[in-house]
């Protein structure tokens, strides 16, 4: 298998997904720390605009958004699938639950002062204003809950997911398998990175002690890797071929048109490129990079938005 490298910082709840599931997968890795706010231009050259946490590098192929990473996980070592349990689309709605709803209100709970307090430690307040105000940016699309109501809604979610855990080890099962992986990510923020804050995991024991089997899984094999050891890895690679990516177009956006693909919400920084191919399920630019060549940028159409460039 050609080289795994995750783009990603320790405190990402969404990077702690996908690092459980290589870990899940016994996979060995190469790990590039990125920056938590702008400007992250070693990413940039890799994605083109894309600047969220984490992506997935293989070669010069760039996976965007953890539900695609999970997908090209399952496809590149499809022992201990993260997408296929006994409720493969059930664990999807899940997961998209997680993701979105319940990961807010957990990061509303979650970063109050007293967890910001641990989360920034001895930073300065020039690096948690500057965190504020990235922050903020990305969020401009987006309806947040206030910190007590995300409080009250965890508090009912944490309560749903004990129900889930009643009769089983995992959400939907035996096995771990991606509503695990998502539901858990914004409730190991919770609990790992503004520990003042995780009281609240207290009234759910069922869900506390399926987090401690959720950790025990570990992150693989890691090796450390710098952003020129990836960006150079990009340009060394030849892009995957897309000759049997079958052609579905809803847009009406022909193939080979210059296009752009943004988050819906949250960070919609875009990243621009040619469409090479439109699946079921991705969406796939390519673009020139100065520094890191020819290069595919992948994307799910789930979550964003394909547009048309004018030229
Ligand atoms: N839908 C995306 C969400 C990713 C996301 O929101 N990640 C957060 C970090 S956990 C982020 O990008 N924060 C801003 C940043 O890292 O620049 C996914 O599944 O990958």
């Amino acid at each position: 298998m050609n080289d795994l490298v995750l783009h990603h910082y320790p405190a990402s709840p969404f990077a702690e997904k996908v690092r459980l599931m290589l870990g899940y997968k016994r996979l060995s890795w190469k790990s590039v720390f990125i920056p938590m706010v702008m400007p992250k231009p070693d990413v940039l050259a890799l994605t083109g605009g894309y600047r969220k946490t984490p992506i997935l590098q293989v070669g010069a192929d760039i996976y965007c958004d953890t539900m695609l990473i999970a997908e090209v996980l399952d496809e590149l070592a499809p022992a201990q699938p993260a997408l296929s349990g006994p409720q493969p689309d059930l664990a999807r709605c899940l997961a998209q639950w997680a993701d979105s709803t319940l990961f807010w209100a957990a990061m509303s709970h979650s970063m109050q002062a007293a967890g910001m307090a641990q989360l920034f430690g001895k930073a300065t307040p020039q690096a948690m204003q500057a965190f504020a105000e990235d922050r903020k940016a990305m969020s401009a699309g987006l309806s947040r809950p206030r910190p007590a109501d995300g409080t009250s809604a965890l508090r009912s979610y944490l309560l749903r997911l004990e129900q889930m855990l009643e009769s089983s080890p995992f959400v939907l099962g035996q096995q771990p398998g991606v509503a695990d992986f998502a539901s858990y990510h914004p409730l190991w923020f919770n609990r790992t990175q503004t520990p003042a804050m995780a009281g609240v995991l207290q009234a759910c024991p069922k869900v506390l002690a399926w987090m401690d089997r959720m950790a025990a899984i570990g992150h693989g094999q890691i090796e450390r890797y710098s952003a020129e050891q990836a960006i150079d890895l990009a340009r060394r690679s030849t892009p995957r071929s897309l000759q049997d990516e079958p052609f579905e177009d809803v847009h009406g956006i022909a193939l080979g048109s210059r296009v752009s693909v943004a988050a819906e919400g949250f960070g919609p920084e875009p990243t621009e490129g040619q469409l090479l191919a439109a699946t079921k399920g991705r969406y796939i630019l390519g673009r020139s990079d100065e520094r890191a060549g020819r290069v595919q940028v992948h994307f799910p159409r789930v979550g964003y938005a394909l547009r048309a460039l004018k030229d």
